[in-house]
C-alpha cells in the first residue's frame, strides 16, 4: 500500500447546487471529476484526522464506482473509519441517522435523489455535517472556490473493499466498516411511532400499497411496513433497489405515479398509498379518493403529531421553505409556536433544528421531516401518517377535510417548465426581478399587487443572509405566486411557478385546484410571459 499523490487539472462547473452536486453520469466519468470534487470537500474541512466518516448512496448507475473512490481519498487523507451500508446503499435520511448514531465527523451521500439513473441519467455527490444535515452554504462555497484551483488529490493504491460483507476491513491505517443500511434506522423510527397501534391498524384489514419506485426505500418498507408492522407481503411494490430504477423516474409525484393515483381512485384500491423517490428523502401521500398536497400534509403532520409518542410533548414550532404554501403557518398561529420561512433545501432548516427552535421541517417538493434527523425523510412521513390513521381511526380524507373547516385551505400547485434553453430562463427572471419594485399597488385581472420582492433569508441562528432565493408576488386577498429557478436540473433551466390561494375555514373547499388558481396563472403569464418567451404551451409537470 503506498500513499499517492495524484496531479490533476480542476473542473470549472463544479458547483454545488440546492442539494449537492449533480450531474449526467457522463460528465461524472470524467478524468479525476469524482476525485477533484472529494479532494475540494477535504480540503474545504478541518481536524477530521482519526475521525469517522459515513459513506452511502442510493444504490444507481456509479455509485459502486464512485465509493470505492471515495474510500481511498477518505483513507488518505487521513480519516480513522469509514461506515458504510452493505451494497453501497444507505436512504438519505438512513444516513442523516448513521452519522449522528455514532457521532460521525460527516458523510458523503451519492445521489441525484429523483433525478432518472443509470449510464444516459443523472449521479450527484453531497456532504453532510457532523449534524447529519447538508453542509450549509459556507461549506458549499468554499468547496467550489477550492475545485476551481485544485492540482492534486490523495489515494492509495488499494484493492476493492467487498461492499456485500457486513463486517470491517481495512484500508491502509483506515478501518471501514459496512453495516446494514436498516437496522438502525428501523430502531429510530420505533422510538418515534406507536408501532403497535399501526400493527392493530393492518390487523383490523386496512390495506396499502407503497411504491418504492425500484430505488433505496425498498430495504427499508419492506423491512418495517411488512417486516415489524406486519403489513401482508406485497404491499411493498419496486422494492429492489435498480441501478437504473429500472428505467423510471424516481419522483413521487402525480406523473411518475399516476398508476397508483388511478388505483386509490377506485373503489377497488387500498385505503392508503405512498411512495417514496431515489435517495429515500421524499414523500407521496395519497388517501381513498383524496391526494394529500405536500405543503397540507406538512401542516397536518404539524397539527397531528402529538399523537406519536415522539412528539407527545407537543412541536416546539414549524418551519417551511418558501414556497411551500402558508397552511402550516395556520398550525403554528393556532398552537402558538414559532414558524419560520427558509430558502428552497434542506440544508437552511439545519441551524433551527439544532437550536431547538424547530421541530417539524417541510418543502411543498414532497419533503418532510422533524428533529430525529437532520434530512427530510419519506419514510418517517409515511409512519407519522399512519400513525395518526391508527389513532384518529379515520380515513385520509376525512382528516383532511376537517383540517380545512378548522384552518381553511390553501389551494396550491406547482408548475415546472423542464429543460428550457438557460438564456431564456435567466432573462425571463431577470426581466421580472428588474420589474418588482414598481408591482405593489397594480391591479391585474381585479387582483391587486400587495408586495413583490426577491426573497432574501436572514438565519435567526446564525446570522448569515442568503439573497436572490425566488421571486415572491403577493395579492392583497392572501394569494401569492413564487417563481424560481431549479438548483438541482442537469439539463438547461427548470423554471417554477408556485400558485397559492387561501379559501378560509367556512369557504369552498370542493373546487378544481387548476381551475381555483386559474386567475393567478392568467396573472403570471401576462407578467412574465413564460409561454411567449419560452415556446412552452403547457407546464412539463403540474404538481
Ligand atoms: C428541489 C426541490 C427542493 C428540494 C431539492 C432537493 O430543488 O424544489 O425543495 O429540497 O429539490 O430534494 P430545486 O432547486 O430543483 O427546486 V431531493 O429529494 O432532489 O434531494
Ligand atoms: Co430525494
Amino acid at each position: 500500500m503506498t500513499l499517492q499523490t495524484i496531479k490533476t487539472t480542476p473542473y470549472a462547473d463544479q458547483k454545488p447546487g440546492t442539494s449537492g452536486l449533480r450531474k449526467r453520469v457522463t460528465v461524472y466519468q470524467q478524468l479525476n471529476y469524482v476525485e477533484n470534487y472529494i479532494q475540494a470537500i477535504f480540503d474545504s474541512l478541518e481536524g477530521f484526522a482519526g475521525q469517522t466518516l459515513v459513506i452511502g448512496g442510493d444504490g444507481r448507475y456509479y455509485n459502486d464506482v464512485a465509493i470505492q473512490k471515495a474510500i481511498r481519498i477518505a483513507a488518505a487523507n487521513g480519516f480513522g473509519k469509514v461506515l458504510v451500508g452493505q451494497g453501497g446503499l444507505l436512504s438519505t435520511p438512513a444516513a442523516s441517522h448513521v452519522i449522528r448514531h455514532y457521532k460521525a465527523y460527516g458523510g458523503l451521500v451519492l445521489s441525484a435523489s429523483h433525478n432518472p439513473g443509470g449510464p444516459e441519467g443523472d449521479f450527484g455527490i453531497k456532504y453532510n455535517i457532523g449534524n447529519g444535515g447538508p453542509a450549509p452554504e459556507k461549506i458549499t462555497d468554499a468547496v467550489f472556490d477550492r475545485t476551481k484551483v485544485i492540482d492534486s488529490y490523495k489515494t492509495l493504491d488499494t484493492p476493492d473493499i467487498d461492499l456485500g460483507k457486513i463486517g470491517t476491513q481495512q484500508v491502509g491505517d483506515m478501518v471501514v466498516e459496512v453495516i446494514d443500511p436498516v437496522t438502525d434506522y428501523a430502531a429510530l423510527m420505533e422510538t418515534l411511532f406507536d408501532f403497535d397501534a399501526i400493527r392493530a391498524l393492518f390487523k383490523s384489514g386496512f390495506t396499502m400499497t407503497f411504491d418504492a419506485m425500484n430505488a433505496v426505500t425498498g430495504p427499508y418498507a419492506k423491512a418495517i411496513i411488512e417486516g415489524i408492522l406486519g403489513a401482508p407481503a406485497g404491499t411493498v411494490i419496486n422494492g429492489v433497489p435498480s441501478p437504473s430504477f429500472n428505467d423510471g423516474h424516481p419522483d413521487p409525484n402525480l406523473v411518475y405515479c399516476k398508476d397508483m393515483y388511478d388505483l386509490l381512485m377506485t373503489p377497488e384500491g387500498p385505503d392508503f398509498g405512498a411512495a417514496s423517490d431515489g435517495d429515500g428523502d421524499r414523500n407521496l401521500i395519497i388517501g381513498k379518493n383524496r391526494f394529500v398536497t405536500p405543503s397540507d400534509s406538512l401542516a397536518l403532520l404539524a397539527a397531528n403529531a402529538h399523537l406519536a409518542p415522539g412528539y407527545k410533548g407537543g412541536i416546539a414550532g414549524i418551519a417551511r421553505s418558501m414556497p411551500t404554501s402558508a397552511a402550516a403557518d395556520r398550525v403554528a398561529e393556532k398552537l402558538g409556536i414559532e414558524m419560520h420561512e427558509t430558502p428552497t433545501g434542506w440544508k437552511f432548516f439545519g441551524n433551527l433544528l439544532d437550536a431547538g427552535r424547530v421541530t417539524i421541517c417541510g418543502e411543498e417538493s414532497a419533503g418532510t421531516g422533524s428533529d430525529h434527523v437532520r434530512e427530510k425523510d419519506g419514510l418517517w412521513a409515511v409512519l407519522l401518517w399512519l400513525n395518526i390513521l391508527a389513532v384518529r381511526k379515520q380515513g385520509v380524507d376525512e382528516i383532511v377535510r376537517e383540517h380545512w373547516a378548522t384552518y381553511g385551505r390553501n389551494y396550491y400547485t406547482r408548475h415546472d417548465y423542464e429543460e428550457v434553453d438557460s438564456a431564456i430562463a435567466n432573462a425571463l427572471v431577470d426581466d421580472l426581478r428588474g420589474r418588482l419594485s414598481s408591482l405593489p399597488g397594480q391591479v391585474i385581472d381585479g387582483l391587486e399587487i400587495a408586495y413583490a420582492d426577491d426573497f432574501t433569508y436572514h438565519d435567526p441562528v446564525d446570522g448569515s443572509t442568503s439573497a436572490k432565493q425566488g421571486i415572491r408576488i403577493g395579492f392583497k386577498d392572501g394569494s401569492r405566486i413564487v417563481l424560481r429557478l431549479s438548483g438541482t436540473g442537469t439539463v438547461g433551466a427548470t423554471l417554477r411557478v408556485y400558485l397559492e390561494r387561501y379559501e378560509p375555514a367556512d369557504g369552498q373547499h370542493d373546487l378544481d385546484t387548476q381551475e381555483a388558481l386559474a386567475p393567478l396563472i392568467a396573472i403570471i403569464e401576462k407578467l412574465a410571459g413564460i409561454q411567449k418567451r419560452t415556446g412552452r404551451t403547457e407546464p412539463s409537470v403540474i404538481t
